[in-house]
């Protein structure tokens, strides 16, 4: 196996606009994020994933670029940016920044153009179609609207968006489009970012009725002779050919974010409509994966900035203490697989979901858009209740950084509601609690980062049957270790053969031959 920088290192990914306000406007800056470097060193991480900092309209919080070469102006500047990027390099942690090249914002000056006539130079750098008997050109829908297309009345053809209005796709099968493309892309790397997390990657290319180009797209191709992480975002990416983007001889992605875990709760009507979790699901998905990388490289994690928060959909919230023991064990449980970890922001807190109070409460675009459909459909009531559960605004409340007035994150008017619960669940709460979820984390980390065992040994699954434990081991040059997590409410006795040394335990006492409740032990095998 080829060792990588990004194989070895933990991952923190930020959502800048919810991280910490330095200017007062309410709203999370890259100036907040320097502020935190200590903080973040402190983790243990290696790596930061900064979402979206590019010049926006925001009307899906920066994946809708303007100007792939200017910051946001509510985030700061580019010297903010530098700095940055310095801080982080000065500390060794590394900077992956958000690619979205499958769509752009509608204000793009490229799209500016392109919408202007059909003989624009820049026309065929995004996807116009007639439409068919004065209506849409196919029936694809949208991922945040009924339909994919837009009719735009100044050359009454109809452009493709995948997501929002203001989200035009880009013509990937456009030569000139992609030269554009990996040129900015060189000039970010020139500038010192390590790498790049590449924003629905796999759905640059479009089949079905559009027309053939020249060769498959494919944005990793701007990568040549450098030490960068290509990284693609792939939602509905089967493990086998995941297992074809990651091969190391031949694949074009070092890692991928695949969606299966994420999809694990989805019911009949998609992600609104939740039904529970099964143990034996999540094993089955985390298997397939864990083979699926074998020739390649995983990324493990339990949440991101378009998902609920971990504990609140995964563990238990029951209790105080079932929350902090819970989200602890599900840290173990995903970091100590084979594959980079992911903590998003507030992760390492144990954050739980935000008890939104009513619509008027949410920001996202997938949000708005669902909410305004079920009004027309009937089905409110139902959708409220999946935003309640799953909705994309609970990984985006701020940060919470103490327990003074919102939480610390901003003294002016948060650009979304904070979370109640920050008065108790804090980081400096939790910095001075030696049984926190955040030193927990720490020490965590700090396990994986000192063994070559945890960071690049086999993995082989145990107790595939058991209904209430998840485990697993990893094993290296004779070293072996075993992962244990009760990922049930209920106390479960301990199978003889995963009887160890223990290394690290989520419980201040621990029974021999006895798991508590959401108990997780990481053991030395002797
Ligand atoms: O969030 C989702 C479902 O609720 C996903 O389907 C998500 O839309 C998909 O994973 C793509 O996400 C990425 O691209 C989107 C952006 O809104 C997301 O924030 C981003 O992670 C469009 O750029
Ligand atoms: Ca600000």
């Amino acid at each position: 196996m080829k060792q990588a920088w990004w194989k070895e290192r933990v991952f923190y990914q930020i959502y800048p606009r919810s991280f910490l306000d330095t200017n007062d406007d309410g709203v999370g800056d890259l100036r907040g994020i320097i502020e935190k470097l200590d903080y973040l060193k402190s983790l243990g991480i290696g790596a930061i994933w900064l979402c979206p900092v590019y010049d926006s309209p925001n009307d899906d919080n920066g994946y809708d670029i303007r100007d792939y070469e200017n910051i946001m102006a509510e985030f700061g500047t580019m010297a903010d940016f530098d700095a940055l990027l310095e801080g982080l390099h000065a500390r060794d942690i590394k900077l992956v920044m958000d690619l979205v090249v499958n769509h752009s914002s509608d204000e793009h000056a490229w799209f500016n153009e392109s919408r202007k006539a059909k003989d624009n130079p820049y026309r065929d750098y995004y996807i116009w179609r007639d439409g068919k008997d004065g209506n849409i050109p196919n029936n694809w829908a949208s991922f945040f609207a009924p339909s994919a297309w837009k009719l735009d009345e100044t050359t009454g053809q109809y452009y493709l968006h995948l997501f929002s209005e203001k989200q035009p796709d880009l013509n990937w099968e456009n030569p000139v489009l992609r030269e554009e493309v990996y040129a900015m892309v060189n000039r970010w790397f020139d500038r010192g970012v390590d790498g790049f997390r590449m924003d629905v990657i796999n759905c640059i290319a479009k089949d079905e009725g559009l027309p053939d180009g020249s060769g498959s797209p494919n944005a990793a191709g701007c990568y040549a002779g450098r030490d960068c992480l290509c990284l693609g975002e792939a939602p509905f990416t089967s493990p086998e050919e995941g297992a074809k983007m990651l091969d190391e001889e031949t694949g074009i992605f070092d890692m991928i974010f695949p969606f299966d875990l994420m999809e694990i709760d989805d019911g009949p009507n998609g992600k609104y409509d939740p039904v529970p979790w099964t143990l034996a699901k999540f094993k089955q998905i985390v298997n397939r994966w864990q083979t699926a990388a074998e020739h390649g490289w995983g990324s493990l994690f339990w949440s991101n900035h378009d998902q609920a928060r971990a504990v609140s959909r995964f563990g238990c919230t029951d209790t105080e203490e079932l929350r902090v023991r819970s989200a602890k064990m599900l840290a173990a449980a995903m970091h100590l697989l084979r594959g980079t970890p992911f903590v998003y922001q507030g992760e390492e807190l144990g954050m739980t979901n935000t008890p939104f109070p009513d619509a008027s409460a949410i920001r996202d675009i997938e949000g708005i858009n669902a909410l305004n459909e079920a009004r027309i459909s009937g089905r409110y009531d139902q959708i409220w209740k999946g935003i309640l559960h799953k909705g994309r605004d609970h990984a985006r409340t701020p940060m919470k950084w103490n327990a003074s007035a919102n939480a610390g994150f901003t003294t002016g008017e948060p650009w979304i509601m904070v979370n109640p619960n920050y008065v108790s669940i804090n980081a400096a709460a939790e910095e001075n609690d030696s049984d926190s979820v955040l030193n927990f984390y720490r020490k965590l980390i700090a396990i994986r980062n000192s063994s070559r065992t945890l960071q690049y040994g086999a993995y082989r699954p145990l107790c595939t049957e058991h209904t209430q434990l998840f485990a697993y081991e990893r094993e290296l040059d004779g070293e072996t270790f075993m992962i244990v997590c009760n990922m049930s409410g209920e106390r479960v006795s301990l199978p003889e053969e995963l009887h160890g040394q223990v290394v690290l335990s989520n419980c201040e006492h621990t029974e021999v031959g006895v798991f508590a409740p959401y108990e997780a032990r990481v053991l030395r095998k002797i």
